[in-house]
């Protein structure tokens, strides 16, 4: 068939220009091709953990946390997309922090939901969230849902380094929602609660109150029960994706597969705009693709992720994307775990997901 020659773009006189223009006014026939192209050059990309660890060694020599100009005030490298210079992409924001021995993270809270995966951690290293000093160990995933207050203490002997995971570019872009941080009169918040209290309150025994005195909702509110401030323990993690490993048969395009579920609801995602897994590889995955965003961080192992051409070759603590609509399968090198990030609560809030085989 022959190729079909571009239409003509419609013509408007001089004068009839000029005058939607004046106006503030344009025709849909122009901002049609501007529509969905903010977000230009999205592609399939990859951190090496080599270069990330350079970069946040570097800074960690030039600037003190101490020295940081107002704001957010964390001394974190941000791998920022080709398209988007704010983040990996259009709706999930990821982060290396570091946080020196003696160092604090001064406390501060914000409207966008956040988590730590913690890459060098410690029993001296504590996020404090929402009262509670919760200890850092290597691959702990913790919790600072929006709003609560929180810091960073390192009280060990080494540098600590972890994920930030934020809906940001959501939050602070979409939805221009600018006005939704704050500081705290302290550097440190004041701790109020035990070790271990988040976690007792959303066991299989629970208190009855349907709400509790702090206003987060307590576990009778269905899926809209707000996210508690939670520390997912690698050790609890590991043991369960290797009891899947042992009995069940992987999902065919994401492995042996956890979710991190509310702890509130018992169900996914654990953020309203961002779901989690830990995913075990033992084999080569069918290829799938999707409108929702993934993003990975490589907790052990290698191998390999196909994007349409790319391959995007990957070891220990690389971060990589995959745009929306890629097609896009793994091959581990051996056996591998992925922390698997995705903004596809966003998309099923408003039917919006879809998924298919190619
Ligand atoms: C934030 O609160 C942290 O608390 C890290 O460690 C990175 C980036 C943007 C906005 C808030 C943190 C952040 C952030």
């Amino acid at each position: 068939m022959a190729e079909q020659e571009p239409k003509e773009l419609l013509e408007m006189s001089t004068d009839t220009e000029r005058l939607l223009e004046e106006n503030d006014l344009r025709p849909l026939w122009e901002v049609e091709k501007d529509f969905g192209n903010q977000f230009g050059g999205f592609e399939a990309d990859i951190w090496k953990w080599e270069d990330i660890q350079a970069s946040i060694d570097a800074i960690e020599q030039d600037v003190p946390i101490a020295d940081l100009p107002p704001g957010f005030q964390r001394r974190v490298a941000v791998p920022v997309n080709t398209g988007y210079r704010n983040a990996i992409s259009n709706t999930i924001y990821v982060g290396v922090q570091t946080v020196s021995p003696g160092e604090t993270a001064p406390a501060h809270r914000h409207g966008a939901n956040a988590l730590r995966f913690t890459i060098d951690g410690s029993e001296d290293m504590k996020t404090v969230v929402a009262g509670e000093e919760f200890p850092m160990r290597d691959n702990d995933l913790i919790t600072t849902p929006q709003w609560e207050w929180h810091d960073h203490v390192n009280d060990g002997d080494e540098t600590a380094a972890w994920l930030d995971v934020l809906d940001l570019p959501l939050v602070l872009d979409s939805l221009n929602a600018r006005n939704t941080f704050e500081n705290h009169e302290l550097d440190r918040q004041p701790v109020t609660k035990s070790q271990g209290y988040w976690e007792s309150q959303y066991g299989r025994a629970r208190p009855f109150e349907d709400t509790k005195e702090d206003g987060i909702p307590g576990p009778f509110e269905g899926n809209c029960a707000a996210t508690p401030p939670y520390r997912f323990s690698w050790k609890d993690t590991l043991q369960t994706l290797r009891q899947r490993a042992d009995n069940d048969d992987p999902d065919p395009h994401d492995g042996y597969s956890l979710s991190y579920v509310n702890p509130a609801t018992g169900q996914p995602p654990l953020f309203p705009t961002m779901s989690f897994r830990a995913q075990l590889l033992q084999e080569e995955t069918d290829p799938h693709f999707h409108n929702a965003v993934d993003a990975y961080f490589v907790i052990e192992g290698e191998g390999a992720t196909h994007v349409g051409d790319d391959v995007l070759e990957w070891s220990e603590r690389d971060i990589f994307v995959i745009p929306p609509d890629e097609i896009h399968h793994h091959d581990p090198d051996g056996e591998a775990i992925l922390l698997g990030m995705t903004d596809r609560p966003v998309f099923e809030a408003f039917n919006f997901y879809a998924e298919a085989e190619p």
